[in-house]
């Protein structure tokens, strides 16, 4: 079997993971990495025993031999390396946000639909069994009408004024930070799992922080690295450390969620509850493998992921038995499973099951009219 050749662009936090994912599936082979510089490129490469490394990500777009790009770079790359790439007749997988516009990102979708190549976004979160089991078991009618939504995703690793990260620079990550870097997973697990659109939102930010400490030279804040006064300089910041937005449904009924990077102790932890007119569902990522089903008038249920326990759309991402928990890094294996079938066939589905560019674009959109929301304090329609 010839072996689907792959490179990735961007190896800090995510990109690892992809690589680790991609490794895991028997026609895929990582063959190629490329970093933001040659030396950098190099050192990862060995690290990560992949033989072709690139300083410059043209060196992927004219690199024949690659037949599929992961895009895992700070997100104001995301829109030139995809286009590059959509452009060179390759099939992408970009992480989220797609860009940072709605007018790139309705770019990227009519090039990627142009070209014919199979286009998919990292929205991983959709890829835990119990997300979709919740998803079956709405569409299956279990939950009834949908009467409310009820969303969070806190984290806590921008809470002191001397964590610093690139995601702080809108010029890097776009003007909205929370809402488009974790708000995006939140609202499209929202939409993915109810089938429901948002029709009107009305947002309202905060930057706790008005200015942070930034460090001289550049440092990870995951790295851990224990830095002193003279390392920093005060700047300004402009974007989101906390979100709320009420929301509008199409089917009338209403949600509401919250968006905090500053919240102690919630290390990333996304909650969401469906409350149906037949029973409610509630879902936290740092439990992934439980799901609450609240009952009126009988006990309630807790369903663990188990493929004997939940419908056989749920069964088909999960890899091993109840109680051997599958967790973060078995999400994009199981996504990435499902693109690269696409990939072997040749072309992107009609219906895919994975989230695509139009999925990108689709939170670009709520984001920006979100943005317009807290900007005007006022409702606003999508
Ligand atoms: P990071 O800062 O840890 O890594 C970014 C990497 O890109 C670094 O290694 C950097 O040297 C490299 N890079 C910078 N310029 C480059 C260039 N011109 N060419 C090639 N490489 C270049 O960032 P992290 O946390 O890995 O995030 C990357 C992206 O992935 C972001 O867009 C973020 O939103 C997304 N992300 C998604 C996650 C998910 O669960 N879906 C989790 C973490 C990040
Ligand atoms: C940082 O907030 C981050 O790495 C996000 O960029 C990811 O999308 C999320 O999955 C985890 O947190």
């Amino acid at each position: 079997m010839e072996k689907i050749k792959v490179a990735v662009a961007g190896t800090g936090f995510i990109g690892p993971a992809h690589i680790e994912a991609l490794r895991r599936l028997p026609n895929v082979e990582v063959v190629g990495l490329a970093e933001a510089n040659a030396e950098l490129a190099k050192t990862k490469a060995d690290q990560l025993g992949i033989p072709r490394s690139y300083g410059d990500f043209q060196e992927v777009v004219n690199d024949p031999d690659i037949n599929c790009v992961h895009i895992c770079t700070p997100n104001f790359l995301h829109y030139p390396m995809s286009k590059a790439a959509l452009l060179a007749g390759k099939n992408v997988v970009c992480e989220k946000p797609l860009a940072t516009s709605t007018k790139e990102a309705e770019e990227l979708v009519q090039i990627a639909r142009e070209k014919g190549v199979v286009n998919a976004l990292h929205f991983n979160v959709r890829y835990y069994p119990l997300v979709r089991q919740m998803k079956t078991m709405r569409e299956k009618g279990d939950l009834g009408d949908i009467f409310s939504i009820t969303g969070s995703y806190l984290q806590d690793w921008l809470f002191l004024n001397t964590d610093y990260n690139w995601r702080l620079e809108p010029d890097k990550s776009g003007e909205s930070r929370a809402i488009a870097d974790i708000g995006s997973h939140l609202m499209d697990l929202i939409e993915y799992v109810t089938g429901l659109h948002v029709t009107e939102v009305l947002a309202d930010f905060s930057t706790v922080h008005k200015t942070r400490m930034k460090p001289l030279k550049p440092v990870e804040t995951y790295s851990g690295k224990m830095l002193t006064p003279e390392d920093y300089q005060e700047v300004a910041i402009n974007t989101e450390d906390h979100a709320n937005v009420l929301l509008r449904f199409d089917n009338g009924n209403k949600g509401v969620i919250t968006v905090s990077q500053v919240a102690a102790g919630r290390k990333n932890r996304l909650n969401v509850e469906i409350s149906g007119s037949k029973q409610n569902l509630e879902w936290c990522s740092e439990k992934p493998n439980e799901l609450w089903i609240g009952k009126r008038e009988t006990a309630n249920q807790s369903l663990m992921r188990d493929p004997s326990l939940v419908y056989k759309e749920a069964a088909q991402i999960i890899s091993y038995p109840g109680g051997h928990n599958e967790g973060f890094a078995d999400c994009s294996k199981q996504l990435f499973k499902e693109v690269y079938a696409a990939v072997a066939q040749g072309k992107q589905p009609e219906n895919p099951l994975f989230p695509t560019f139009a999925d990108g674009l689709r939170e670009l959109v709520l984001c920006d009219k979100m943005i317009e929301s807290h900007k005007k304090q006022a409702w606003v329609k999508i």
